[in-house]
């Protein structure tokens, strides 16, 4: 399991628009104290993911979580979220707005799992749930699912502590395929995609959600004949 946090550099662009009108040093040291908050947010998370999912592992020879992948938003995203809000781009404004610098996508093996995880995280007494978006029970129209929650945790720094909000998107490796593969088409084609097309990939998401039940189902009826059996 790759533990790397997925990073992007700004751009001279990105730089210009940041630092416009402000003091360039200042605007840069404060840009990267906070972004050294939000990689420790997605560092505790990770570790209290881990930390759950060895558990089970130990306990029950069983993983809820197949694999964890995080990301530092790029700060070409951060810039162009902050304007598409109507806000200054400054650092202020990105930290008191945006909630998803700092993200971590978990890819379980079943539905049943992406709750079980959720819950056991949420339910720990640094961790705040600030937002529930449940694209499982209500998929976007483009037939994405996943579960997105907000949470945010206190990073210790030595000046004391710090919340910093952390995006965490819960997912099947079955949602996680089409939600990539989708990404990338969308991308590739520059966002041009005709409703037929839609239309197809929406018909997968469908097909893989029938799936993604069906091997949920599969799971279960073994896990019931297991406990039976001891
Ligand atoms: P990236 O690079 O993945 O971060 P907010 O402004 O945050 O309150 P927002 O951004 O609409 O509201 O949040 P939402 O819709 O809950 O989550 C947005 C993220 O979900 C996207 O991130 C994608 O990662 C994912 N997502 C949402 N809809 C789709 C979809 O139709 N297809 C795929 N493949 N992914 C989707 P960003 O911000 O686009 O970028």
């Amino acid at each position: 399991m790759s533990t790397a946090i997925t990073e992007n550099k700004f751009s001279f662009e990105e730089t210009f628009e940041l630092v416009k009108g402000q003091n360039i040093e200042q605007t840069m040291r404060s840009f990267a104290e906070r972004m050294q908050i939000y990689r420790a947010g997605i560092k505790e998370i990770r570790t209290k993911l881990e930390i759950l999912d060895e558990e089970f592992q130990t306990k029950f020879s069983y993983n809820p979580i197949h694999h964890i992948e995080s990301r530092l938003k790029s700060p070409q995203s951060i810039v162009k979220k902050v304007k598409a809000k109507g806000l200054p781009v400054t650092v202020e404004s990105m930290s008191a707005n945006i909630t998803d610098v700092a993200g971590i996508r978990v890819i379980c093996n079943y539905i049943d799992d992406i709750y079980r995880v959720a819950e056991l995280l949420t339910g720990q007494d640094d961790v705040t749930l600030i937002r529930v978006r449940d694209y499982i029970k209500n998929p976007k129209p483009s037939g994405y699912k996943s579960l997105h929650l907000i949470v945010e945790v206190p990073i210790f720094l030595s000046t004391g502590p710090v919340p910093i909000p952390v995006e965490i998107q819960i997912r099947t490796i079955a949602m996680d395929f089409w939600a990539s593969l989708e990404h990338k088409l969308k991308y590739k084609t520059d966002n041009d995609v005709s409703p037929e097309l839609r239309k197809r990939l929406k018909v997968c998401a469908d097909e893989i959600f029938a799936l993604d039940r069906e091997m949920q189902n599969i799971h279960t009826t073994i896990q019931l004949r297991n406990d039976e059996e001891q």
